[in-house]
């Protein structure tokens, strides 16, 4: 069996290769992250990698993740400048024993330690974009957040192991030093390979309140089918920020077990995903907000 998931349509092209690479017996950690570099290094994906949108200063901070569910090692990063592939870094970053969560400055001077090129990651219809939206802040009263995606791609092998990669530039006009819940191990990504894996993409300030994507995993340890446990943990911390917080943004997660079986929910208004199987032929969904 294999399997691989992920949040949004713009992760089509990366998971159709990895999709093949699966089938032909690639190990999962590689086809998750290669499926995420290919995300990153396409300029017109405005909230992954190359083309990143910009922090309210007009600098590109990016963030990414890397969990490998055999051994539970994860690296990840936050805020990380002007490297082609943060995704790579974090994967490089769950190799090592200590320092797996880097951010700013050291995970820029580790990442050029280790060979990582430098590359500049503002482009100029990310700047155009982060122009518009500054007048529109200013004009129309739109909120500077709006308009932000997470790329999260999980990968089942067909040695049974299982892996999760993350990345995104967060939350569109974010404060300088702003990291959600994609680097954040249990928030944006979880995996581990007895169970299965999950991985988040909306308001991190959110996610990472209710751990959304350990707690997707840990329903399904419990019993759990992928799609009660990424439906039940979305309407219940929806329920929770709603009654205790008194608002909630954006929440949207995809899950796979280790059977390759598959979940996903939404609260926001359509949400699409990809997802393909030795059981499932390659496919963009559209989730819908169904309570
Ligand atoms: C963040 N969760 O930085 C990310 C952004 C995102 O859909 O996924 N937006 O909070």
């Amino acid at each position: 069996m294999w399997g691989i998931i992920a949040t949004w349509r713009m992760a089509l092209e990366g998971v159709t290769e990895s999709a093949s690479a699966l089938a032909a017996g690639t190990r999962a950690a590689s086809a998750v992250v290669d499926a995420v570099a290919a995300v990153e290094d396409f300029p017109f994906y405005k909230s992954v990698g190359y083309g990143g949108l910009p922090t309210e200063n007009g600098d590109v901070e990016l963030d990414a993740a890397f969990m490998d569910g055999d051994t539970l090692a994860f690296g990840a990063v936050g805020n990380l400048v002007d490297i082609a592939n943060p995704v790579r870094v974090a994967h490089a970053l769950s190799r090592q024993r200590y320092n797996n969560l880097l951010v700013g400055q050291g995970a820029r001077e580790w990442a050029l330690n280790q060979g990582f090129v430098s590359k500049t990651m503002l482009t100029d219809r990310a700047m155009q974009h982060y122009r518009k939206r500054c007048r529109e802040t200013l004009d129309k009263g739109l909120s500077p957040y709006d308009g932000h995606d997470t790329v999260g791609i999980i990968g089942l092998d067909k040695h049974g192991s299982m892996s999760v990669a993350t990345s995104t530039s967060g939350l569109f006009m974010k404060k300088r030093g702003r990291i959600g819940d994609s680097p954040i191990m249990g928030s944006g990504f979880y995996c581990d390979s007895e169970t299965g894996a999950a991985t988040a993409t909306g308001v991190g300030e959110d996610l990472m309140k209710g751990c959304a994507s350990y707690e997707i995993v840990r329903r399904m340890a419990q019993g759990m089918t992928p799609q009660q446990a990424a439906d039940s943990v979305v309407f219940e911390l929806e329920d929770k920020l709603m009654s205790r917080f008194g608002r909630a943004g954006d929440l949207s997660v995809v899950c796979m077990n280790n059977k390759g079986e598959f979940g996903a929910a939404t609260n926001i208004k359509t949400f699409s995903f990809t997802v393909a199987s030795a059981h499932h032929p390659l496919t963009v969904y559209r989730a819908e907000r169904q309570r």
